[in-house]
């Protein structure tokens, strides 16, 4: 638990109370007897949650620490942050009014005559936006931002309708169909409330203020919960594409109000009453009790997501058959469904899983949302078990298929986020704006609220999951002070030098986070080297600490090649290339004038030939590790050679030529060209 003092039920309602004064809309009544986060103070509780706030789950072994708790200094991550809140947020604010987002507001309030404009979920682009800001502004107070949002959720709120309904594609004589069974389907009435719900809570978390967050609470306690429902008198619910799980569970952890909780395990259960097709299932992923499901399969964010409302239950509830279930689902992803950059979603038709081992490269779907949805999944799992395996994943997604999404100046993103590229086809992979915007506000979110991920505590101590040059400034569940800082120039080289400062000298364990494709792994405490670095769990380091105390751990990051289980037919003879958490690409552009990216093969073929050159270029894609290998192109160009061949002829003709890698996430980034994450290999 964090040091917070402990409030009575009687007290809780006192500062929910109080805190009306800090939203324009009275909230008692809304706020029932048990509202876990006070508000309006300064050491409120509000400013002590994370991205999840756990303290009071019984199940999360794990807790968050809060956003501003850590500071992410000048390095890869900074570079990124910074990005994205002076370049991306304020550019998609600018989009989402150019394309009517705001508008479909403003026109409800009489304040606009433009129609309608964008899909159904066009509500959650401006909830994922204010999601992003919230987080950003629990870094630091940025008052321009701060008054905009203001404005935006002033509007939003402007046009909720006294039962509590919000949405602005369902009125006029569309208000009719609201929440039929078809729309609860289809509609995303519930998805669109949910990405509100979790921006509200963000933006509360950062501010104290309620305004957006009384919003939702009386869309679910005004709206839903008097209506839909188990029993005769309330309408069947679906969640059709699930969010509102995650948002209904995390608004529990902010309210207390149990029947927040109970409504996610109802929806996340399936109301018989709203019968899909078989396929119907598959796709929307929710409908038929979570507890059943086996395979991770149909709409890719929709099933992530829903994992992620599945393991915020088990947090809250304990419920075994969920964790076994999750269990099932999260084997399934690592050994049949993930790509090895995080990503998930092979399929472009229903922007699907695939079946087991379907990872094609060039028609990957790998859309940016799915990938964050993986991480926020093996997030919330990571908190339920403190095993480093879902660690792993998230720093697999995080640098890789979430990090390639957004470009490097912050105002293009990918949608898709395939592992092979051909221009040829017309395609235009970035794109500053999509009509489904559903990823750009989500990139931004997820680097906006990154701090959050660095580190969690736990009853006995503290554990570091992510390196960047960074400060803690928080406490342990004893309440003891502690400050961490990180000195590193991660992900390019694997030294970091951490500094554990208690604000006295205190017993508690370190749990030091090793990778899982770290080799060779040193690590020392105070100067004198420490046994037991395991790739792939965490280190604990028990002991008395006290003020000044250094570890320094240097993780192997030798480039590692790497090949995918056999059934993979589309990497089968071909290999990927990793270097600590980076996954690698060929880019055209890098190759050698002449050499056509698709005839090129990595050359294992001389003893300890898997050894790459590797050479920073300070100046290359905002500064990155190139790595370089001898490779060899054939006599004739693939495109131009027979389909079919004798097995072995064209390599035993072929050239030598220096293959030059970058990492993945920086694709992309200049011009149109050929890429490949998984190259051919020529073996002794
Ligand atoms: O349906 C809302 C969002 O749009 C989904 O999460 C994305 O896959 C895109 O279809
Ligand atoms: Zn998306």
């Amino acid at each position: 638990m964090t040091k917070k003092t402990k409030l009575t039920r009687r007290e809780f309602v006192g500062r929910a109370v109080s805190a009306a004064a800090v939203s324009a809309v009275p909230a008692r009544s809304l706020f029932g007897a048990s509202w876990r986060g006070g508000a309006g103070s300064p050491g409120a509780d509000w400013k002590e949650e994370g991205v999840l706030f756990l303290d009071k789950s019984p199940y999360a072994k794990l807790h968050n620490i809060p956003v501003h708790a850590v500071t992410i200094a000048a390095g890869f991550w900074g570079a990124r942050r910074e990005t994205n809140v002076e370049k991306s947020i304020p550019s998609m604010e600018k989009l989402l009014e150019a394309n009517g987002r705001m508008n479909n507001f403003l026109r409800l309030a009489g304040k606009s005559d433009a129609a309608q404009h964008g899909p159904v979920y066009s509500d959650s682009d401006v909830y994922k936006w204010t999601e992003a800001v919230g987080f950003a502004l629990q870094s630091g107070d940025r008052p321009e931002l701060r008054a905009e949002t203001d404005a935006i959720i002033k509007e939003v709120v402007a046009v909720q309708e006294p039962s509590g309904y919000l949405n602005t594609y369902y009125v006029g004589d569309k208000a009719k169909d609201r929440m039929l069974p078809d729309v609860q389907r289809w509609g995303h009435e519930l998805y669109n409330i949910g990405h509100m719900i979790q921006g509200a809570v963000a933006y509360y978390r950062a501010t104290g203020d309620r305004t957006l967050l009384d919003a939702g609470i009386r869309f679910v306690d005004g709206f839903l919960l008097p209506n839909f429902g188990p029993g005769a008198d309330k309408k069947p619910i679906l969640s059709g594409h699930p969010e509102i799980e995650m948002a209904l569970i995390e608004l529990y952890r902010t309210t207390g109000d149990k029947r927040h909780l109970d409504l996610a395990g109802y929806i996340l259960q399936g109301d018989e009453r709203i019968k899909l097709p078989p396929h119907g299932y598959v796709y929307h992923f929710c409908g038929i009790p979570f507890t059943t499901r086996t395979h991770l399969e149909g709409h890719a964010v929709r099933a992530m997501y829903a994992c992620c409302g599945a393991t915020d239950y088990y947090l809250e509830t304990g419920d075994q058959t969920y964790l076994k279930a999750l269990n099932v689902l999260w084997g399934d992803l690592v050994a049949a469904q993930m790509y090895v950059t995080g990503g998930v979603g092979a399929r472009s038709s229903g922007e699907a899983f695939g079946d087991s081992y379907e990872l094609p490269n060039f028609t990957a779907y790998g859309e940016s949302c799915a990938a964050i949805g993986n991480m926020m999944w093996n997030w919330r799992l990571l908190a339920a078990s403190g095993d480093a395996k879902y660690a792993d994943v998230i720093e697999r997604a995080l640098y890789n298929g979430i990090n390639s999404g957004m470009s490097l100046d912050g105002t293009m993103y990918c949608y898709r986020n395939p592992l092979g590229f051909d221009p040829s086809g017309g395609d235009q992979i970035r794109n500053p704006w999509y009509d489904t915007t559903c990823c750009p506000p989500n990139l931004e979110r997820t680097f906006a609220s990154l701090p959050g991920y660095f580190y969690s505590t736990s009853k006995d101590g503290l554990y570091v999951h992510l390196y960047d040059n960074s400060q803690l400034d928080w406490h342990l569940e004893d309440g003891t002070g502690l400050k961490v800082a990180q000195k590193t120039n991660y992900p390019w080289d694997g030294a970091t030098e951490i500094t554990v400062t208690p604000a006295k000298p205190a017993e508690f364990t370190f749990y030091l986070r090793v990778p899982g494709w770290s080799d060779g792994t040193q690590v020392s405490l105070n100067g004198k080297a420490v046994s037991g670095a395991t790739p792939g769990q965490y280190l604990a380091l028990r002991r008395q600490w006290a003020a000044g105390d250094v570890i320094r751990v240097k993780f192997g990051m030798t480039p590692e090649v790497i090949e995918a289980n056999p059934r993979v037919v589309d990497d089968y003879g071909r290999v990927a290339v990793q270097r600590g958490p980076l996954v690698y690409c060929l880019e055209q552009l890098d190759q050698p004038d002449g050499v056509q990216l698709f005839d090129v093969s990595l050359d294992l073929r001389q003893k300890g030939s898997s050894a790459f050159h590797e050479e920073f270029h300070k100046d290359l894609l905002g500064g990155i590790v190139v790595l370089k290998h001898t490779g060899a192109v054939g006599e004739k160009s693939n495109s131009l050679g027979a389909l079919y061949r004798p097995y072995g002829a064209e390599a035993s003709k072929g050239r030598q030529v220096e293959l030059n890698f970058i990492p993945y996430y920086a694709w992309a980034n200049r011009a149109g060209t050929p890429m490949q994450v998984w190259t051919p290999v020529l073996k002794a």
